[in-house]
């Protein structure tokens, strides 16, 4: 049954998402954006701003999905677990999904993603366009793959953790949490969590504070 959707967002991300929401066949009555001035805007045809966070809550009602269609982890995550709704994952119609693929709830796999065997998507997760995701691995709540990066067998993507456009990840490697790597960067080691790594093969050159994604969303220490 093609299910509703109501899409937190109205930028360039929140565009994607309800794109492959209406190519999957679902119905997008509107999206939600705090930003004043797109509200009665169309980010994608036929589908107006109809209000802010605050409209989503009085407008949603049980049946009804939700998805955070924003890039920003730390900002996904902080609105996450604001609202009692029911988020639901919006699947393009041109993903491939293996055998014993699960998808957390609010999570975000795009057009042509590959999701092979036994692989795990964390809630309100993004796999974003044409990235690969091989066998049995691990990709955290609120972790972004952008498109074009793939990943090999066994790879663990930390909670939150941001894989830049085109990243390659050598098979069994761990992307710590939070953590970020740079545009196509080549990972051959683990990454710890909390840090940035660039380059090929990648190197960590920044190192932040436990819960620095937090402040960073207005948020006190964890
Ligand atoms: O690179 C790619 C393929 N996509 C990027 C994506 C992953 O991230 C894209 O190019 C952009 O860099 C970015 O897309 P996103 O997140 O749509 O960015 P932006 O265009 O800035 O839109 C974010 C929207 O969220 C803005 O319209 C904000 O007003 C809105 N927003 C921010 N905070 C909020 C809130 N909306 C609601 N409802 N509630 C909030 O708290």
């Amino acid at each position: 049954m093609a299910e509703t959707f109501l899409v937190i967002g109205a930028g360039g991300h929140a565009k994607v998402v309800i794109d492959a929401l209406l190519a999957s066949g679902c119905a997008v009555p509107g999206c939600y954006d705090d930003d004043p001035a797109l509200l009665g805007s169309e980010p994608v045809p036929g589908v107006p701003v109809v209000g802010g966070s605050s409209s989503l809550v009085s407008n949603w009602r049980k049946g009804l999905k939700v998805v955070i269609a924003i890039g920003e982890n730390g900002l996904r995550r902080r609105l996450s677990v604001l609202w009692d709704v029911e988020y639901g994952v919006a699947l393009a119609p041109s993903a491939v999904l293996g055998r014993g693929v699960a998808a957390g709830p609010g999570a975000m796999i795009l057009p042509s993603a590959t999701v092979n065997i036994d692989s795990i998507i964390g809630s309100h997760a993004i796999l974003n366009t044409s990235c690969s995701i091989d066998h049995d691995c691990r990709v955290g709540d609120y972790a972004h793959v952008a498109p074009g990066c793939a990943l090999g067998g066994n790879v663990v993507v930390g909670e939150g953790a941001f894989l830049g456009i085109g990243t390659r990840v050598i098979p069994g490697i761990r992307i710590g949490r939070w953590s970020i790597v740079g545009a196509g960067a080549v990972v051959t080691k683990d990454v710890p969590d909390n840090c940035t790594a660039v380059g090929v093969p990648a190197r960590v050159i920044k190192r932040r504070e436990e819960g620095w994604h937090l402040k960073m969303n207005g948020e006190g220490s964890p």
